[in-house]
């Protein structure tokens, strides 16, 4: 399937993760569902339509299963052992190279085996890569997990187009400097055409260190080596709006909202965090924030509560053990100190929830609350302004977050500093709400006009990959 004569496809997507989980049918039948997610929907119109694969791994450690088809894409399966998942994905690309490329908001371990694993795993998606590409054929590979894949991949099939696209901050070059064989990392980076990033301030530490670390002369958005032309380049990434209005305009949707608020407390005002449970997120200011607020009297328990939704993410690893305990305490405090028998000033959600839930919840926010200590991007705020074609609610945002060059209509915060958490808070729940309406109309002007496949049509552009992927959705919408 997906077959060229050629040998192969012409349109390869390299991930950690393969766009698929292992469900189970009613009769325990084990088989494979497309995973939710803006990325898959805006890139497998294109995977299909170029006749694509996508290499990954399955999320289980052991074996890997043949190549398969899930709608219309081929995914070809890359093993992992227990101890690669351990050492490459637990290791070196969770606990070295996240903490590392946010700013060292948590210590990053270094350990040789971590490393080793890392540069094996990432040959084994690059050998992946190649087998599965048809001659000259087009490959995009993503993300912290596989930096060195692009050089490899390079060496193994020099006839290939690479594309490369981080989705978290690429960080000064000062700490990028704290990397061991941080030489090879970038040179991986470099064995691609394109460098893509999500703002532009990432795109210009890459290219500076490129003259700090290997003496290449970077001119505007474009460096040479090895007598090629590599591109780096900010493509802020964006969600499927479409999917999110179609979910915000349902009417059971929208009762679920309703519902939602008469449960938490009839008229008092909803607060909303909705995050994976990381460091990262800036959870435990958030909840500082509040507790402050409410000791302070400038809140109560009688006009607001807060929701909590918090993903359970890379259990396995120390910081994500200890954040979750901290700011489990946190919780328990505040509903300690403010709580009233039979009303909670905090519900914490430690789940995962569907697509329909959550937008539910965006309807029923007054105030949404995203504020990492940094993020590559961030679309819960995206997802939040999609949600609201009432252009009612208030957006605090972290200027920490790739999203913030783009939503400066938000209340805009420090996150770093818990009197600037609150002092947004407040002005949002004291906004006039003809100000919160014009404030979320612009933002939704620009969510609408640079969603996902926007985004995904602009790096192949820039790639040189003929074929849109917003008119490749709609074709088929059509004929479908
Ligand atoms: P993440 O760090 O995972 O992504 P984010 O951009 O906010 O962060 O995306 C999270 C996604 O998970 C959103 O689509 C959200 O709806 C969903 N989600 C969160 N909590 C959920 C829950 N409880 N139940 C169900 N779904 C939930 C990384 C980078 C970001 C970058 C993205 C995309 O760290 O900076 O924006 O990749 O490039």
């Amino acid at each position: 399937m997906g077959e060229d004569a050629g040998g192969g496809p012409e349109f390869v997507v390299v991930a950690n993760r393969l766009p698929v989980d292992e469900v189970a049918d009613g009769d325990g039948q084990r088989r494979w569902e497309r995973s939710p997610g803006g990325l898959v929907s805006a890139l497998q119109p294109v995977v299909r339509q170029m006749r694509g694969a996508w290499v990954g791994w399955t999320g289980s450690a052991g074996d890997a299963p043949e190549p398969f088809d899930v709608d219309g894409m081929r995914l070809r399966p890359v093993p992992l052992s227990a101890e690669d998942v351990d050492r490459y994905y637990e290791g070196q690309s969770n606990a070295t190279i996240w903490p590392l490329f946010h700013d060292l908001v948590e210590q990053p371990t270094h350990r040789r085996e971590w490393r080793q694993a890392y540069e094996a795993v990432n040959r084994r998606f690059a050998q992946a890569a190649a087998e599965e590409a048809a001659p000259d054929a087009t490959v995009w590979v993503h993300d912290y997990q596989l930096l060195l894949v692009p050089a490899m991949l390079r060496e193994l099939r020099p006839d290939v187009r690479i594309g490369f696209f981080l989705h978290i901050p690429f960080p000064p070059v000062e700490l990028f400097m704290q990397l061991p064989r941080r030489r090879e990392l970038l040179k991986g980076l470099l064995g691609a055409d394109v460098v893509g990033f999500q703002g532009a301030l990432a795109a210009q530490n890459f290219l500076r260190l490129t003259g700090q670390l290997l003496g290449l002369e970077p001119k505007d958005d474009r460096v040479e080596v090895d007598g090629r032309t590599v591109v780096a380049r900010a493509f802020p990434i964006s969600i499927d709006v479409a999917e999110v209005d179609q979910f915000a305009a349902d009417p059971a949707v929208q009762q679920r909202a309703r519902q939602l608020r008469t449960e938490l407390g009839g008229d008092r005002r909803l607060l909303l965090g909705v995050d994976r449970l990381d460091y990262t997120k800036g959870i435990e200011q958030r909840l500082e924030a509040y507790r402050e607020l409410l000791a302070d009297g400038e809140i109560s328990n009688d006009d607001v509560v807060l929701v909590q939704v918090a993903t359970p993410s890379r259990q396995r690893i120390a910081q994500y053990q200890q954040l979750r305990e901290r700011v489990e305490r946190e919780v328990g405090r505040i509903t300690g100190e403010f709580g009233d028998v039979g009303r909670a000033p905090v519900h914490y959600l430690f789940q995962s929830f569907g697509r329909a839930e959550l937008v539910a919840l965006y309807l029923a926010a007054d105030v949404m609350l995203v504020t990492p200590l940094r993020d590559g991007m961030n679309l819960v705020a995206k997802e939040f302004v999609a949600a609201r074609r009432d252009e009612q609610g208030a957006l605090v945002l972290s200027e920490f977050t790739g999203a913030a060059a783009e939503l400066d209509d938000a209340f805009l915060i420090n996150a770093h500093d818990t009197d600037d958490i609150k002092r947004g808070i407040l002005e949002a729940l004291r906004a006039d709400p003809q100000d919160l309406a014009a404030r979320m109309r612009h933002m939704r002007e620009q969510v609408r006009a640079y969603d996902i496949d926007y985004w995904a049509r602009d790096f192949l552009e820039v790639l040189g990959v003929p074929g849109a992927p917003g008119e490749a959705r709609q074709a088929e919408t059509a004929t479908s």
